[in-house]
C-alpha cells in the first residue's frame, strides 16, 4: 500500500494547473484538447500500487517501443475546464503492456471513462520524440483560434508557413528553430493521423493540423505549453497584419544573426 495519494504528486498538480491555464487561454473549448505526460516508475511508485491494475484498456494499435512506460493522460470527452474540480475523473494514469497493445489503468478515470481519443497521435509521437531526444516527456494538443484561422488563409506549405511565423515575432525562430510541420485536413482520432503526426515529429516538435489545431512535443508541460503559446502569438500577429501593406519584416539575414546570438540552427533550407 502507498500512504500518499497521487493528487499530491507535483506532476498531477502541474497537469491540473496546465489544463486550467490552457482552458483560460481559450485553447480547449468543450472537450477539445488532450495531454499526455511520460512518467518514470520512480515518480509513480510512491503514490500508487503499480501491481494493482484497475482496468485493461485496449489501445487499438500496437506501440511496443513504449512497453512498460507510464503516462498521465487526459480522458476522452472530458472538459479541460473541469479537470481542476475532479482530477481523478478527468485524468488517468496508464502503463503500456509488454506487447504494446493495452493500457493498464492504475489510477483515475473514476467515472468509468478512458483515455483521450487521440491516444494514437500521442503514443506514436512520444515514440518518435524519445528516439530523437531522451528528455522528451510531453505531447500536448489543443485548438488555438489564431493558428486555426491561419490555416484557412495561408499556404500550408511547411516552409512558407514556418517562415511567416518566424517573421511575426523575433523570438519565434529561436523558440522553434526546427519549424512547424503542417498536415492537411485529416479525420482526427485515427491511427492514420497519428502516424502522419508522428512522421512530422521526426523533424520538428510542432505539428499543425489544418482547420483543427496543433500538437506540441516538449521536455515538460511548460516547454510544450510555451511552444504553442509562441506559435499562437505569431499567428495572432499574422492575422493582424496579413490584410495590410507590409512595410517591414524580419529579414533572413537578421534571422541568421539570431541563430548566432542564441546558438540555434534553423531548419535546413528554411532560411535563404
Ligand atoms: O479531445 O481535441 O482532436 C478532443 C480533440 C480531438
Ligand atoms: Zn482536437
Amino acid at each position: 500500500m502507498t500512504d500518499k495519494t497521487l493528487l499530491e504528486a507535483p506532476y498531477v498538480v502541474e497537469m491540473v494547473r496546465t489544463c486550467t491555464n490552457m482552458y483560460a487561454h481559450g485553447w480547449d473549448e468543450r472537450n477539445g484538447g488532450n495531454i499526455s505526460l511520460l512518467l518514470s516508475e520512480e515518480e509513480v511508485a510512491p503514490y500508487v500500487d503499480v501491481n494493482n491494475v484497475l482496468r485493461q484498456l485496449p489501445i487499438g494499435f500496437v506501440e511496443p517501443s513504449l512497453a512498460g512506460k507510464y503516462f498521465l493522460v487526459t480522458g476522452t470527452g472530458k472538459y479541460f475546464k473541469n479537470v481542476q474540480y475532479d482530477p481523478a475523473a478527468n485524468l488517468g494514469l496508464i502503463r503500456i503492456t509488454a506487447d504494446g497493445a493495452t493500457a493498464e489503468l492504475l489510477w483515475g478515470f473514476t467515472d468509468g471513462g478512458t483515455f483521450t481519443s487521440e491516444l494514437p497521435a500521442h503514443l506514436m509521437s512520444h515514440a518518435v520524440r524519445l528516439s530523437a531526444d531522451p528528455n522528451a516527456r510531453v505531447v500536448m494538443h489543443c485548438h488555438p483560434a489564431n493558428i486555426l484561422a491561419m490555416t484557412y488563409v495561408h499556404s500550408l506549405d511547411e516552409r512558407e508557413f514556418t517562415r511567416t511565423l518566424w517573421q511575426m515575432c523575433t523570438e519565434c525562430v529561436f523558440v522553434f528553430p526546427d519549424g512547424v510541420g503542417v498536415l492537411p485536413w485529416m479525420c482526427c482520432g485515427t491511427t492514420e493521423i497519428g502516424q502522419a503526426t508522428a512522421e512530422k515529429m521526426r523533424e520538428c516538435r510542432l505539428v499543425v493540423w489544418a482547420q483543427h489545431g496543433i500538437y506540441a512535443a516538449g521536455s515538460s508541460l511548460d516547454d510544450a505549453f510555451g511552444l504553442i503559446e509562441t506559435v499562437e502569438k505569431g499567428a495572432e500577429i499574422y492575422l493582424k497584419v496579413a490584410h495590410l501593406p507590409r512595410l517591414n519584416t524580419i529579414t533572413d539575414a537578421q534571422m541568421h544573426e539570431l541563430e548566432a546570438r542564441f546558438g540555434v540552427k534553423a531548419r535546413e533550407g528554411f532560411l535563404d
